[in-house]
């Protein structure tokens, strides 16, 4: 028996650099999530690319067979239905919706060259596990092609409530393509529930639903809500290292010792960044106290930069920091330092080492992996995770100082509360959290997902 892991995107890319070629792994949650335990566990993994490993003499850590899409493909499929179509409908973006009838046909047309793939590996034993919302219909192409292995889907993004998830003119379809699987996971109760009440208005008395159980035509799906995690020992393990001491101490130098709070997000309009820098402006305005004593650090990946809307945010993005650097630097001190690209690894952990205050002020996500690395990093159980009501981390961890981001306020009132919060009551709340993401990392995910879907 194999494990066929299908994801969008490919787990690794090559690096072009002078006369040799190096394996580089692509940013990301689900990949950050995945590629532990398939390294450990091994498998197949299926996924998109545009430059083909194969053609590299690079060394693979497990098997990936990758599917080149055309131009055409690209521009329907990825940055048409998945994300000017999908991506806002499910993250309650409903004015940043348009449905194109050309871009569903690509859809549908990339998730069979998917199929066909997996078809052509395939052998009896083997179990298929199919990642996210761009390969929502793949379990069913799999179906119509006579394929009868056991199939598994995971969600990572939120699944909408009812009211939302009726303007999908491609509603019903998506529902009946899902309940072709064995096994369909989601992030929290919340999703679950959303998608169990979706199926009843939408299938009505066709789908059978008893408890977790829906059956639909000949095939019985059990719906599970499991949160995904990290790989907490190797996070921790990185926090500790002496590379990323070395990182700290020269961090520490360039803030001058100041209070550091940070910021780490792909650039989605998802994951409130503006609204983040907003809630940081009119902290220092009721604050000036803080101005030169408190900096922050925002890393803010680029993502879909072919979409309309992201890079309609970048320059959203640019006018809040030029705006707030403008009105509140003194003497050399800036309050804002933004770092627009992605950062290696290990520089990553210095900043969250760094960080005595992390906020993740998302708007809507599906968890939040950044949540739960920040509280793995913190190896005295020093700092503060100030974190967006809307994310699925806040439904699921013990999490004390909740935001709601479109509130300033809220932000505002929850920076000043963490600075001046008492620090042994902080610590206690951070060893709570650390003692909770270590005994609930991305193995224990992975089986208990496994375990379900073997049944
Ligand atoms: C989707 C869902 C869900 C970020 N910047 C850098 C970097 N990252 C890594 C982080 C983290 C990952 O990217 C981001 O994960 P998130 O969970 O925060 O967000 P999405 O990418 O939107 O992921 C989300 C997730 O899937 C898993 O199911 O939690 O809700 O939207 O791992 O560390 N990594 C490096 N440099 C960076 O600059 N190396």
């Amino acid at each position: 028996m194999k494990l066929i892991v299908a994801t969008n995107r490919s787990p690794y890319n090559v690096k072009k650099e002078k006369n040799h070629v190096t394996l580089q792994k692509t940013d990301g949650g689900l990949i950050s999530a995945l590629d532990p335990v398939m390294k450990e566990n091994g498998g197949v993994w299926v996924c998109e690319s545009d430059t083909l490993l194969k053609d590299y003499d690079v060394k693979l850590p497990y098997p990936i067979k990758q599917i080149k899409l055309t131009e055409n493909e690209t521009k329907h499929y990825y940055d048409g239905f998945c994300n000017t179509q999908i991506w806002p409908i499910f993250h309650y973006f409903p004015a940043k919706y348009k449905f194109h009838i050309k871009d569903w046909d690509f859809y549908k047309q990339v998730n069979q060259k998917f199929a066909d793939e997996i078809a052509a590996i395939i052998e009896t034993e083997d179990i298929i596990w199919v990642h996210d919302y761009q390969l929502m219909l793949l379990p069913k192409l799999l179906r119509n092609m006579g394929i009868k292995n056991k199939i598994g889907f995971f969600l990572h993004i939120p699944f909408p409530n009812f009211e939302i998830y009726r303007i999908f003119p491609k509603r019903t379809e998506i529902l009946e393509a899902l309940l072709s699987c064995d096994l369909i996971g989601f992030h929290t109760e919340s999703y679950r529930k959303h998608f169990i009440e979706c199926v009843k208005y939408f299938l009505g008395s066709q789908a059978g639903i008893k408890e977790n159980l829906i059956q639909y035509k000949d095939i019985t799906s059990k719906v599970i809500a499991l949160p995904i995690s990290i790989d907490y020992k190797h996070i921790e393990k990185t926090a500790k290292s002496s590379k990323v001491e070395v990182k700290l101490s020269k961090l520490k130098d360039n803030f001058n010792n100041q209070i550091i709070g940070l910021g780490v997000d792909r650039l989605d309009y998802s994951k409130g960044i503006v609204e983040k820098f907003e809630g940081l402006e009119l902290f220092f305005e009721k604050k000036p106290e803080y101005i030169k004593k408190v900096s922050f650090v925002q890393i803010a990946v680029p993502t879909r930069v072919n979409v309309t809307e992201y890079r309609k945010l970048k320059r959203q993005t640019d006018e809040a920091v030029g705006r707030i650097n403008g009105k509140f630097s003194r003497d050399g001190w800036t309050p804002i330092h933004y770092i627009y690209s992605s950062v290696k690894f290990e520089d990553l952990i210095a900043y969250y080492r760094l960080a005595d205050f992390i906020i993740v002020s998302a708007l809507r996500d599906g968890l939040n992996l950044v949540a739960k690395e920040y509280v793995s990093t913190r190896i005295n159980n020093s700092g503060t995770l100030i974190l967006s009501e809307f994310t699925g981390a806040a439904e699921e961890m013990p999490y004390k100082y909740l935001i709601n981001p479109y509130d300033s306020c809220s932000i505002a009132f929850a920076i000043e509360a963490t600075l001046k919060g008492n620090e042994d009551k902080k610590t206690s709340e951070m060893a709570n959290l650390r003692n909770y993401v270590s005994q609930n990392d991305i193995f224990k995910w992975f089986n208990i997902f496994l375990n379900e879907l073997k049944q």
